[in-house]
């Protein structure tokens, strides 16, 4: 008895150091298991492993926990520890976000030519989160549709977009309706959409290729999910939690290089499911592509011309 009582007590004179764990609470804009949440969750796995005693992150969900164009908001105020998001859910908070989407090199070039630290500035400033990693590096976007068009004209067509298709989209003569990924299925079924834009993978994850008879090639821009975390949460982490959460970042970012293969997997598998692919040559996509950059960085220039054009110096081989 009176050394069980002793080993009790030597256990609780243990925990101090144990007690130094931190968990975050991590959230994903993203349905959980689907592309754009994979990388997370595969991060959240690693951190678990290697943070051990030092930062662990209870993995919360996705839209489900908390609404996706509303979890900029809360990781902002920190009622979310650490998100899995894109600059298109959180453009209230970073109107310049939108920049990140246009960046032709990689995290890496960033990281090497001072991007990163202004981007990450950007979002300390404007939304007090702590910007720590980027994934989405070589996935492009696409236009999907129900019916075929001719050419770059999409004048009568109603398009589900997001801020990434926006302005390319409206340039073309859309009319854009602005869902979350989790309406779209329904817009499409309902037919109140005749398409909607997305990166080439995730298509099947939420069965939209039951809906889709049409994707459009080439593809434009570069996909941006960020991990951000609460500035405050951040700045009170150890040393340790914090090189913990960094070399996972690092780790992550590493696997960008993996999209490429998988891009064309899902184009094999988007083939197989009966979604054709409508392809503009020379001209038309000359002229799509050429519009995509264009009316993507006027709407970035007249949010704040000095600061886009320094975003542009280092996101823009
Ligand atoms: O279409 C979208 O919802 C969107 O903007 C996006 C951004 C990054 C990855 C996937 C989708």
């Amino acid at each position: 008895m009176k050394y069980r009582a002793i080993a009790a007590l030597a256990a609780t004179l243990a925990t101090p150091a144990l007690s130094e764990e931190v968990t975050l609470r991590g959230v994903t804009a993203f349905a959980s298991g689907t592309t754009f949440s994979r990388p997370f969750e595969a991060f959240v796995e690693r951190v678990n492993e290697t943070g051990k005693g030092v930062v662990q992150i209870n993995y919360v969900g996705g839209p489900e926990a908390v609404p996706t164009f509303e979890l900029g908001n809360a990781v902002s105020a920190g009622v979310v520890d650490i998100a899995n998001n894109t600059t298109a859910f959180y453009t209230n908070l970073v109107p310049l976000g939108d920049a990140l989407h246009l960046a032709t090199n990689t995290i890496q070039d960033q990281r090497e030519n001072g991007c990163f630290e202004l981007v990450d500035q950007l979002h300390q400033e404007q939304m007090s989160v702590k910007y720590l990693a980027r994934t989405g590096d070589n996935i492009q976007f696409h236009l999907y549709l129900t019916s075929p068009i001719e050419d770059t004209d999409l004048s009568g067509l109603t398009l589900r977009v997001t801020p990434v298709y926006r302005a390319m989209f409206e340039a073309l003569g859309a009319t854009p309706v602005q869902t979350a990924p989790g309406e779209v299925y329904t817009a499409l079924e309902r037919g109140s959409i005749d398409g909607y834009g997305w990166p080439v993978q995730g298509v099947m994850d939420l069965g939209w290729d039951e809906q889709t008879n049409y994707r459009v090639d080439p593809g434009f821009y570069q996909v941006d999910v960020n991990f951000l975390v609460n500035l405050d949460r951040w700045n009170a982490l150890s040393d340790e939690a914090k090189t913990v959460l960094h070399e996972a970042a690092l780790w992550t970012e590493a696997k960008n290089a993996e999209n490429r293969d998988i891009n064309a997997e899902e184009a094999a598998r988007q083939e197989e499911a009966g979604i054709e692919v409508i392809r503009f040559e020379g001209d038309s996509a000359e002229s799509w592509l050429a519009t995509a950059q264009d009316a993507g960085w006027d709407a970035v220039e007249a949010i704040d011309a000095e600061r886009a054009a320094e975003l542009k110096a280092c996101l823009v081989d």
